[in-house]
């Protein structure tokens, strides 16, 4: 199905805004505005916008710490972000959690444990419920190449594999886990190899264009919901700055960031865009100063909300006695 010029741009907009939102996310964090640390995805927007636009509310994401642009992209409101960045009182957890451990019911975001992959198991589990009740619903679990070395994610693609599930695993090869360069984390170029032990398709593509992030993600999720079981992808891609923002990055070389920064995945989308017709500059300038406005509001909402009162430690943690 060909991608239509209002999806191209949506896209467009969530490109933008998931660029925009973390740049200044590493700003906020550097100004000590808020506290822990952040993990920047910059340089791979395309490997979240592309699978989450246009999911269901209904759908449910699993991700880890990196994911901030699938977060935004499936819906959780900006001004609910900053709120849990800055561990206020309105954001959804309550101001309880790690900085990016993200989360929000209504759209289906499930929060994160520390735990790299685990949310791998926990959608896997989502899709399995699905089945049972005869539901149409799909989930997505994004994992760095890194946790793909770690048992549960096996045991959830096999699982998935076994009883024909509507998931898709999404695998964001950035080439690095933390310091860990990939070639010591796994022996394999191409992830998405793997899939046929659990008797999946699974699809290595070009994580850095938007348009094929988009279609391949697509074409997984339609099959995923007819009842024809998970797909795995793989996407190539890279993260401009350190693990998190108190990770110098002195591990990599300069060209190989230089190199990637060459594919950076938003200006090529626009370009094309451009070309073809479906935005002008007076559309891009209008498109970034909502965002703009947008940002400002949320971090304004943000600072504006209370510290969480300390009585409050406990409450949502465990569930009240029958
Ligand atoms: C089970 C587990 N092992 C180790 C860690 C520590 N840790 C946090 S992030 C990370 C690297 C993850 O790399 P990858 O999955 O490639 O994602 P990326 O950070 O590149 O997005 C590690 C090792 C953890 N949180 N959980």
């Amino acid at each position: 199905m060909p991608v239509s010029n209002d999806e191209l741009r949506g896209l467009y907009y969530y490109a933008n805004l998931v660029r925009q939102v973390d740049e200044r996310c590493r700003r906020l964090f550097k100004q000590g505005r808020f506290h822990g640390t952040y993990f920047s995805a910059v340089g791979q927007e395309a490997t979240v916008v592309g699978p989450c636009y246009g999911l269901r509310p209904d759908d449910v994401i699993g991700i880890q710490h990196r994911e901030i642009g699938a977060v935004i992209t499936k819906g959780m409101p900006i001004r609910y972000l900053m709120a849990q960045l800055f561990a206020r009182q309105d954001s959804p957890d309550k101001g309880k959690s790690h900085p990016c451990h993200y989360g929000w019911k209504p759209a289906g975001i499930i929060t994160p444990a520390s735990t790299i992959a685990a949310q791998t198991v926990i959608v896997t589990g989502c899709a399995l419920a699905w089945k049972i009740q005869k539901k149409d619903n799909v989930t997505i679990a994004f994992v760095g190449e890194g946790a793909t070395s770690n048992g549960v994610w096996h045991e959830a693609l096999n699982f998935a594999g076994v009883h024909k599930l509507a998931c898709v695993f999404v695998v964001q090869d950035n080439l690095w886990a933390e310091s860990v360069p990939k070639r010591l984390g796994v022996p394999v170029d191409n992830l998405s190899e793997r899939a046929r032990a659990y008797g999946f398709p699974g699809v290595t593509i070009d994580g850095n264009d938007m348009i094929q992030t988009y279609e391949t993600s697509q074409e997984a999720i339609r099959r995923a919901r007819r009842g024809d079981g998970p797909t795995l992808i793989e996407m190539k891609t890279y993260r401009w700055y350190g693990h998190s923002e108190i990770d110098p990055a002195n591990y990599r070389t300069q060209e190989e960031l230089e190199a990637w920064k060459k594919k950076d995945p938003v200006p090529r989308f626009e370009r094309v865009l451009m070309e073809r017709g479906i935005i002008d500059e007076a559309y891009k300038q209008s498109t970034l100063q909502k965002i703009e406005r947008e940002i400002e509001e949320a971090i304004e909402f943000a600072e504006k909300s209370p510290h969480p009162d300390p009585s409050s430690l406990m409450e949502d943690v465990y569930a009240p006695l029958a």
